[in-house]
């Protein structure tokens, strides 16, 4: 079982809320945010949960949204250049981790509104402070905090949380109770007061999973959005995993789990578990092997590798149907474009 404590902090239907603290006349009502919005009524590329809870999805063309849910307020991303500007999303990104920087030393950015957080040496502290370690169970509360194994998934319900979380807690005092499960509340409480430090300070809520790996974390941040954190004990991975179709699962999202699906029959990631490893050694090569047997236990060492910037700078533009380049010139044109664009956010990144 893993010693670390690591977290996964997502925001909440992320485009959506930088525009809502823009325009606070949005807030509590349905709204998208959409892209290019001149073939019917724009790509959807972020939807927030008041349009959820009517029928609207990120699928849908901004025309449909409508259609589902008349009052919806779309909004468009500003244009640069002939295309999207994501600049005042990143901006707003940049905020969100200055706040978790001041919580937890090693983070690792995974994505414009997403990090994975190593709350160890965090966790550690907070235990070597406390002279009866025995004592945290009773001081800390966890009000914002669901438990796997404890809550049903995607049910919000707050007594039925309380209720849950707190039955959980008890079983913490038996003294054959793993101490993992201890620091995973340590780590818990750290993350509520994080997410209530990046409410104050940015209005932004967000939601997270708190577990032993970056893989159960993930898993367990999708379970009680928006707005809340879930604990994923180790002890209730075989209960997740035993309905957990494989493809849900961060690494398995592509061809490894498509064969794992197609090849090996495997729906849910307890069926995985039905192979030895040396079955999966002749299946695949050894490291994936190994890497998938370790897996379907819910064992993953993957670091939380410290990384505040982007890995990488990109932009694209997709000429797709009539928009299609047909000369030279309007290749060289948009090559210059699209240079100068990572060119300027190259600069702006050095600059920070
Ligand atoms: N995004 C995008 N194009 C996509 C998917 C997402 O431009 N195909 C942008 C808009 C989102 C942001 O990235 O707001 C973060 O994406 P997420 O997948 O985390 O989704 P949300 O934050 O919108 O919603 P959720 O609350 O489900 O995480």
């Amino acid at each position: 079982m893993s010693s670390r404590v690591v977290a996964l902090v997502d925001m909440d239907c992320f485009y959506v809320q930088v525009e809502e603290r823009l325009n606070p006349e949005y807030k509590g009502k349905p709204a998208a945010v959409v892209q290019y919005n001149t073939w019917k009524g724009g790509g959807i590329i972020a939807v927030n949960y008041e349009a959820r809870d009517r029928g609207v999805t990120r699928f849908m063309r901004g025309d449909e949204a409508k259609e589902k849910c008349p009052e919806i307020h779309l909004i468009s991303v500003k244009e640069v250049r002939g295309k999207a500007d994501l600049t005042k999303y990143r901006d707003a990104g940049q905020e969100v981790l200055d706040v978790m920087c001041k919580f937890c030393k090693c983070i690792q950015r995974a994505s414009v509104d997403e990090a994975y957080l190593d709350l160890t040496d965090e966790v550690n502290k907070r235990l070597a402070e406390e002279k009866n370690p025995g004592d945290i169970l009773t001081s800390i509360s966890l009000p914002n905090t669901f438990v796997v194994g404890y809550a049903e998934d995607g049910n919000n319900d707050e007594d039925k949380r309380s209720k849950g979380t707190a039955e959980w807690l008890k079983t913490l005092w038996d003294p054959d109770a793993d101490s993992q499960s201890t620091r995973l509340v340590i780590g818990a409480a750290i993350v509520e007061e994080m997410r209530a430090a990046i409410y104050e300070e940015t209005t932004f809520r967000c939601s997270a999973g708190i577990s032993g790996n970056k893989v159960l974390s993930k898993l367990a941040c999708g379970l009680h959005k928006p707005n809340r954190q879930t604990i994923l004990p180790h002890s209730s991975v075989p209960e997740l995993f035993s309905r957990l179709p494989v493809r849900k699962v961060r690494s398995l999202g592509g061809k490894l789990g498509a064969s794992l699906v197609e090849e090996l029959g495997c729906k849910v990631m307890a069926d995985l578990a039905n192979f030895s490893e040396s079955e999966l050694h002749q299946r695949f090569e050894e490291k994936t092997g190994s890497y998938l047997y370790n897996l379907a236990r819910g064992i993953e060492d993957d670091p939380v590798v410290p990384r505040l910037v982007a890995k990488s700078v990109g932009c694209c533009k997709n000429f797709s149907g009539r928009s299609a380049l047909c000369t030279k010139a309007d290749v060289a044109f948009w090559l210059k474009e699209l240079a100068s664009e990572v060119g300027e956010r190259l600069e702006k990144d050095m600059a920070e």
